[in-house]
């Protein structure tokens, strides 16, 4: 079977053939799971592509035989051996935990790069937090004061130093959100040799935890990766300011949690913010749940209504080459 498209003349140039989609995006947080809407507007927008929705593992198993391109939360090792036409498994996560790369190198995996447009925003009103001293408000609203003195010593975000710890897109998009703020931004990166974007300044890893000394605000955003398994250590709090806020939007390894709790009780960092952790959920034992001076949420530093939308977007084109005959060589 297959589309014909006519030349100028009449006749036909092309064969596009109909390239079968396999789409398992189903998730218990809604902004995560593709609602039937966006199902339709991707028929219609991609109409030369038969969408298939599997709604279970079995389904998706069943039609990855035959599929050309699977778009999914999740994907084993061993499924693409099932699937011997497939081009590419596109998942919204950045993360790479959770879609298993081709052990053959055959089939492309693409991840969604778009997060930083909704974490920043995210990360914005965490430091927002932290520098209104809004826990304080917060505290004497259920104890029913009216104390406006102690907000006399809060700071504006302008000219303070934000040091993005993992300067990948994430990073970029952070940063470009806090120079708007009018902050000063430092990246750090394994590569340093990157050219700054919005920061004003990358620095190498390897200067880690020296740097940190100078930063009032330090972010986490760095992906899952056994180099760097509890970076955030003792001797990385330690080498903090008293009166600086850690931030973590990255994975949960990245911090040892024990360390952090000591420099949060003994005040060797003024406060932080967290939205991912080392297990998830956060057991119902762990002493985070009341650790002083952190605040935290449930791992949706991206989430938002625009969140499959924007991905959507920019998985266009990947499903616009899908199948697309070779354009005609120059000769
Ligand atoms: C992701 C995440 O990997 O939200 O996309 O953590």
């Amino acid at each position: 079977m297959g589309h014909l498209s006519a030349g100028p003349s009449g006749g036909a140039v092309s064969k596009q053939r109909v390239m079968k989609v396999v789409v398992r995006l189903d998730n218990r947080v809604s902004a995560f799971q593709l609602s039937a809407a966006q199902l339709s507007a991707l028929r219609e927008r991609f109409p030369e592509h038969d969408f298939i929705r599997a709604t279970s593992d079995e389904e998706l198993l069943r039609e990855l035989p035959g599929a050309h391109a699977a778009l999914v939360w999740q994907f084993e090792p061993g499924w693409y051996a099932l699937a011997p036409e497939l081009s590419f498994v596109a998942t919204p996560a950045a993360g790479r935990e959770k879609v298993a790369r081709d052990p053959a190198g055959r089939v492309r995996s693409v991840h969604g790069s778009f997060h930083g447009k909704i974490m920043a925003e995210t990360l914005l009103g965490m430091m927002l937090f932290w520098s209104r001293r809004f826990d304080l408000a917060l505290r004497d609203r259920r104890e029913r004061r009216w104390e406006r003195d102690q907000f006399s010593g809060t700071r504006r975000l302008a000219g303070q130093l934000a040091m993005i710890v993992g300067y990948g897109p994430l990073g970029r998009e952070c940063a470009r959100q806090l120079k708007g703020a009018g902050m000063r931004v430092a990246g750090i990166k394994r590569d340093h040799a990157v050219d700054p974007g919005p920061a004003d300044a990358v620095f190498p890893a390897s200067l880690l935890p020296g740097v940190l000394r100078d930063a009032d605000h330090v972010i986490v955003t760095l992906p899952s990766d056994t180099g760097s398994d509890h970076l955030f250590d003792d001797r990385a709090f330690a080498a903090m300011r008293k009166s600086a806020y850690f931030y973590n939007l990255g994975r949960g390894n990245a911090v040892d949690e024990t360390a952090l709790l000591r420099a949060l009780e003994a005040g060797t960092i003024a406060g932080a913010f967290l939205d991912v952790f080392e297990r998830e959920p956060l057991p119902q034992d762990s002493p985070l749940w009341t650790a002083p001076n952190l605040e935290f949420l449930p791992h949706v530093s991206a989430a938002s209504r625009e969140y499959l939308d924007l991905w959507l977007d920019e998985l266009a084109p990947e499903l616009t080459r899908l199948g697309a005959p070779e354009p005609p060589s120059t000769p």
